[in-house]
């Protein structure tokens, strides 16, 4: 019992781990599920390759058994010597040009992949979108719109989006798994291209997918694929977004001018110069606060006292205002809604 538990506890380990591991995963995060032109190219280069591997396994394993069984020593047999073969022409051109072949039919469409992502802009390229990263957070600026947001970056379905991007501080990796491949962004002038075409509406994740610091795994956001219409209708609201605007309520006026005084030297609302914190135009319409949190009035009011409890090493400073404040501000964030089309309309 233990000798055959032992040969198979390895095995029965790995089984139930992947059992176990095939039930993670979150929706609109895979690249195995790929709604966009670049992710679809990934995907079937891939199903290429494990096709080619399967085939190439297929055939060695039938080889393999065929003379394992064809020519094992048999009773009675010990000392017979089949005929020895060495060299053979017809074989040695058969396993060098079968390899060759499979290794084009891969590397042709890989080469066209490699050549169609990378294409930068074309000319009816309308929409031009600079990504900046920074620990631990994206903001999205639309050029020639003089919108901005973070987190959360909005593109209309079935267009080629451009995007150029360059990091406020240390490398970070751009990813949405379902609508492309990932792309580094790095600090400096070394900046990066690549575009977006989603094929579906609805709200993705992406993810930063290089270490950059204590709150990387934190580093989530969200590509928001609406209708090329909504697209223009969310553009435009956001564009007519007051920063000035009164808020309704007393409360949320209070907050206002407690933001105004703490926290515009790192946040903007409305088209201003980029901040060192997140842009909060649209901020009432976020699926979720810093990219991770519910946005909930409690949470949100934690977030501002304390910052660093949710994403520990967040350049955010703690306790700039106190609890009552926070609780105000929070107020007078979540009205900031500029548009009627939002994630969760989107979803
Ligand atoms: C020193 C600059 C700085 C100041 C001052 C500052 N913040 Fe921030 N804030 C940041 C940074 C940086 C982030 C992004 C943190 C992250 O997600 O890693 C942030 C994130 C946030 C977020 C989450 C935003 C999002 O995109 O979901 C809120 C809300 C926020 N700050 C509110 C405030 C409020 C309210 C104040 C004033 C009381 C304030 N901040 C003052 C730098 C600052
Ligand atoms: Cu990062």
């Amino acid at each position: 019992m233990k000798g055959w538990m032992g040969k198979f506890r390895a095995l029965f380990l790995l089984g139930s781990l992947s059992l176990i591991l095939s039930g993670c995963g979150v929706d609109k995060l895979s690249a195995l599920k790929p709604d966009g032109y670049g992710a679809e190219l990934l995907y079937d280069l891939m199903i290429l390759s494990i096709a080619i591997m399967i085939f190439v396994f297929i055939v060695v394993m039938a080889i393999y058994t065929f003379v394992l069984i064809r020519y094992r020593r048999k009773k009675g047999q010990e000392d017979f010597i089949p005929k020895q073969t060495e060299g053979n022409k017809v074989l040695e051109i058969i396993w060098t040009v079968i390899p060759i072949i499979l290794l084009l039919v891969l590397a042709v469409p890989t080469v066209q992949a490699v050549f169609d992502l990378a294409e930068t802009s074309s000319d009816e390229a309308d929409i031009r979108i600079d990504v900046t990263s920074a620990q631990f957070w994206w903001q999205f600026d639309y050029a020639g719109e003089e919108i901005s947001t973070s987190q959360e970056l909005y593109i209309p379905k079935g267009e080629r989006v451009y995007l150029t991007m360059k990091s406020a501080d240390v490398i970070h990796s751009f990813w949405v798994p379902s609508i492309a491949g990932k792309m580094d962004t790095n600090p400096g002038d070394n900046e990066n291209t690549m575009y977006l075409e989603a094929k579906e509406e609805g709200v993705y994740w992406g993810q930063c997918t290089e270490l950059c610091g204590p709150s990387h795994s934190l580093m989530d956001f969200r590509v928001v694929v609406v209708s090329p219409e909504e697209y223009e209708q969310w553009v435009n609201d956001m564009k007519n977004a007051d920063p000035e605007a009164t808020p309704d309520t007393q409360v949320a006026q209070e907050g206002q001018e407690i933001f105004q005084n703490n926290c515009m030297s790192c946040h903007a609302i409305g088209a201003q110069p980029k901040g060192v914190g997140p842009n909060l135009t649209n901020f009432g319409d976020r699926a979720k606060v810093a990219g991770i949190l519910e946005p909930t009035k409690e949470n949100i009011k934690n977030w501002i006292l304390n910052p660093n409890e949710y994403k520990p090493g967040n350049t955010m400073p703690a306790n700039l205002v106190n609890e009552e404040e926070a609780g105000k501000v929070a107020e007078y964030l979540m009205q900031l809604k500029p548009s009627e089309i939002t994630p969760e309309s989107a979803q």
